[in-house]
């Protein structure tokens, strides 16, 4: 009775038992979301994270979703002569046994039509949805506004 009372608990609390700031949708570690907080006004923000494939077949992010946005989009980056332009994907590749990182100026998930601004030192639910992975609730950490990395492990 008490196994089984501590499984429903598992299954309750889903991937967040496993490490504060870790995630994983079967193959796919998904490691320390963050994102920076939002001057007031800001309708748009950006979640970075590594997600490490570490499976023998690929998998793909196909979709974000988060409550504090009216859309999630997924962006690259295409490098310029002289910016960086980010450009929509239809979805972020995943090959077997890499890490790919969602940092600045590279891959990120697009926060769009924010409906409140993201503060520092608060949290950021979302849901992410791979292939083959399925879907994950993960929890970004937000951080100061001009940050380029994510906040320092606390363990
Ligand atoms: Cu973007």
């Amino acid at each position: 009775m008490r196994l089984m009372m501590l499984v429903a608990a598992l299954l309750v609390t889903g991937a967040s038992v496993a490490w504060a700031d870790d995630f994983r949708a079967y193959d796919v570690e998904i490691v320390q979301p963050w994102a920076r907080a939002t001057p007031p006004g800001e309708t748009t923000a950006m979640v970075f994270m590594k997600l490490g494939n570490t499976g023998d077949i690929a998998d793909r992010l196909l979709r974000a979703s988060a409550p504090v946005a009216e859309r999630v989009e997924l962006h690259g980056a295409e490098v310029g002569s002289d910016e960086i332009k980010m450009k929509t994907v239809d979805a972020i590749a995943l090959p077997p046994g890499q890490d790919v990182m969602l940092q600045p100026g590279s891959w990120h998930l697009m926060l769009i039509g924010l409906k409140e601004p993201l503060v520092a030192g608060s949290t950021l639910p979302l849901t992410l949805t791979f292939e083959r992975g399925g879907m994950v609730d993960v929890t970004a950490e937000v951080t100061d506004v001009g940050a380029m990395a994510p906040p320092p492990d606390d363990d």
